[in-house]
């Protein structure tokens, strides 16, 4: 018979109902210089058109530590639409129009409450557990990975870091498994997964990661809220 990619099967018959309702939500579409020129829904965010291009919009990556400096990546769950099954930093989403105040620029404010909300939303964390002072914002990535062909990315990217204890409960739909990391373990580890790593986690991983990850306890000389970093 007809052979279908996953992400075939995925997109036009076998769609998770809560993934394809998300997909109605509004990203903050914006230009290289991270100016916000309007909204769109995730579905047309995240479609690759035929010549390859895919709208540019504002997104968030959180890096989550515990207090002993571990760090918390996650699998996506196979229901997710786009790289489903691969592994990630902590929490990944957008900020959206249909919550209010999270297109607020100052101290990245809007970008600390979305990731606020999704870390609640897909790890279950309290919300009294990550209040929005205890996010670093250190700088913006820009990047594009046409992803399956189908699905892709293409974003402004608010790296945030925060380091505290909190308690988790995945939710099941969004994320298959967690697991927090040493930092000496890390070149073991990657290695050693089930899976492929996303575009974005491989960007940052290859190109910052270590360096700010050794500057836990330094986060204010990583910053750059100037500068968007083409990657
Ligand atoms: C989108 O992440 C954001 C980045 C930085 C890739 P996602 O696909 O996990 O978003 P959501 O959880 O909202 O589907
Ligand atoms: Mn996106």
């Amino acid at each position: 018979g007809r052979w279908f990619s996953n992400s075939v099967v995925n997109n036009k018959t076998k769609m998770d109902p809560k993934q394809a309702a998300a997909l109605n939500e509004q990203c903050f579409v914006v230009d290289e210089h991270d100016k916000i020129t309007g909204t769109l829904s995730k579905k047309h965010c995240h479609l690759v058109s035929p010549d390859g291009t895919i709208p540019l919009h504002r997104a968030f990556s959180v890096f989550l530590f515990n207090k002993a400096g571990d760090l918390l990546l996650q699998k996506r769950a196979t229901e997710k639409v786009t790289y489903p099954n691969y592994y990630t930093n902590t929490c990944c989403s957008h900020p959206i129009a249909d919550v209010g105040g999270e297109d607020e620029e100052a101290d990245a404010i809007g970008i600390r409450r979305a990731a606020q909300r999704r870390l609640n939303y897909e790890l279950g964390i309290p919300l009294e557990q990550i209040p929005l002072d205890k996010f670093n914002y250190i700088t913006r990535i820009h990047y594009k990975d046409n992803g399956n062909g189908i699905w892709g990315e293409h974003e402004i990217d608010y790296v945030l870091f925060l380091q505290t204890e909190v308690t988790v409960k995945p939710n099941s739909n969004e994320i298959s498994e967690i697991s927090y990391v040493p930092r000496d373990e890390l070149d073991n580890y990657l290695p050693s997964l089930s899976g492929p790593l996303t575009p974005w986690f491989d960007l940052i991983l290859k190109n910052r990661l270590r360096l700010w990850w050794d500057n836990l306890e330094n986060l204010e000389k990583c910053k750059d809220h100037k500068n968007i970093l083409q990657l």
